[in-house]
């Protein structure tokens, strides 16, 4: 049922996995920055050490060749590249995704490289972060260096992952770097991110020889009831997450809900702007984890709607609703909204408590998470669908932002204590399913 060419992959990011973060001439990032400061990360953690794959990438690629994946999408830290962002190039932190990307290679595992997941250079947030009118042009240097350096190896490019949740918890709510709480900035960050996208794309149509493309997250808007109140609240808060990026770029224009939620803080873009992003793009990435269930509620400033936790529905650590079905719908009304676009599944994973017993992790829960949004993904190919490829989230337990590494989403289970990588019974399941080419 899965077309033969489908790639089966598993993501991860670079500040999430890497540790060493300032090693051999790295600048560093916000993150590194943002989870220095007291009482930003739960329990204190940050990604100094990670998983340590800066160290151990060749063992770790030796593990994903193990498990059978044939693609791997992970993400270039910025400041490794460029320690200050832009200027001189870091070549001992170009060598190391050079050595990753050709390891890949060679054991035929394709790479999917993610330009930006969220680590942007703390030298570039000194000069005004997203917030400065010059961070597409930042964005679009850096992207020429790897451009330059790593397509002959790299066959699919992500410009920025998920630049919702770098605008809204990192800009709007501060619970992500650079934890600013600054509406009114708000809408121009994400302004800024489009045209940064944009601006990439138009290097790599000079310069590039494969498909770039976008990895937003989505989630189907549910209203909590056949309210109009609730129903109205479901749909802007649509708007404001699952079309805020991609209406402008496939569509041209912002939705119309998102003048009407910021208010005056709502600038007047430019004709020009709109135009310069509205681009094409050779496929959409998409991140599903869940659906929100909403209700109306009038102390939600503007947007006047809230996500509620559903009562007595399956649940992650998250406190995420499983609900695979939402994974179909999203990518039928994908296609409804935008037409028929290539789309990967970039990253669809879940976190669990995972209990080790005489080394083994029989973490069936998220053998059955797994199932079921696979099965979701292969319902939506029956109805047509132009999906191409579906990455777990994650490979390892890994930094989960905010949340430290008290959440774990790995198929591959790190010991905190010495690093040690243990393949939990969803890797097992998964090399099984990738040998099958399906169920
Ligand atoms: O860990 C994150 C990832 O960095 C971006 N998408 C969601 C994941 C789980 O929260």
């Amino acid at each position: 049922m899965f077309p033969t060419n489908f790639l089966w992959g598993a993501a991860t990011s670079a500040y999430q996995i890497e540790g060493d973060p300032l090693a051999a001439g790295a600048g560093a990032s916000i993150w590194h920055q943002f989870a220095h400061q007291s009482g930003r990360i739960a329990n204190g953690d940050t990604g100094d050490v990670a998983c340590g794959h800066y160290r151990h990438w060749a063992k770790d690629v030796a593990l994903m060749a193990e498990l059978g994946l044939t693609a791997y999408r992970f993400s270039v830290a910025w400041g490794r590249v460029l320690p200050n962002g832009i200027g001189a190039v870091n070549q001992a932190g170009l060598d190391f995704y050079r050595r990753l990307i050709d390891a890949l290679c060679e054991r035929g595992i394709t790479p999917m490289l993610t330009l930006y997941h969220w680590d942007l250079p703390q030298a570039l947030q000194e000069r005004g972060g997203w917030q400065h009118a010059d961070s597409p042009t930042w964005f679009a240097n850096y992207a020429e260096v790897l451009i330059r350096a790593v397509d002959d190896r790299v066959p699919l490019w992500i410009t920025l992952n998920e630049p919702w949740v770098v605008t809204v918890p990192g800009h709007l709510e501060g619970v992500h770097a650079p934890g600013l709480q600054n509406r009114a900035a708000t809408p121009r960050v994400a302004h800024h991110l489009l045209l940064a996208h944009a601006a990439a794309v138009a290097v790599y149509r000079a310069l590039g020889r494969h498909q770039i493309g976008l990895a937003v997250n989505l989630e189907p808007q549910t209203p909590a009831s056949t309210s109009t109140a609730d129903q109205l609240a479901a749909h802007r808060r649509d708007a404001f997450i699952n079309r805020w990026f991609l209406n402008p770029l496939l569509l041209g224009s912002y939705p119309p809900e998102l003048p009407e939620i910021f208010g005056a803080d709502w600038p007047n873009f430019p004709a020009s702007e709109l135009a310069q992003i509205h681009t094409t793009t050779d496929f959409i990435g998409v991140n599903y984890y869940s659906r929100g269930l909403v209700r109306a509620d009038a102390t939600e400033q503007s947007l006047g709607a809230r996500r509620i936790q559903p009562l007595n529905a399956p649940c992650t650590t998250m406190g995420w609703e499983i609900y695979s079905a939402g994974l179909t719908e999203t990518l039928l009304e994908l296609r409804n909204r935008y037409g028929d676009i290539p789309l990967y599944i970039t990253e669809n994973g879940a976190a669990f408590i995972d209990s080790v017993q005489a080394g083994i992790i029989n973490d069936a829960a998220r053998v059955n998470y797994l199932k079921s949004h696979l099965h979701a993904a292969q319902l939506a190919l029956a109805q047509g669908i132009d999906l191409r490829g579906y990455f777990v989230w994650s490979l390892f337990d890994n930094f989960e932002w905010a949340e430290g590494y008290a959440q774990r989403f790995g198929l591959i289970h790190i010991d905190a204590q010495n690093g040690n990588r243990t393949f939990k019974r969803s890797a097992h399941w998964y090399r099984e399913f990738i040998q099958n080419g399906g169920f």
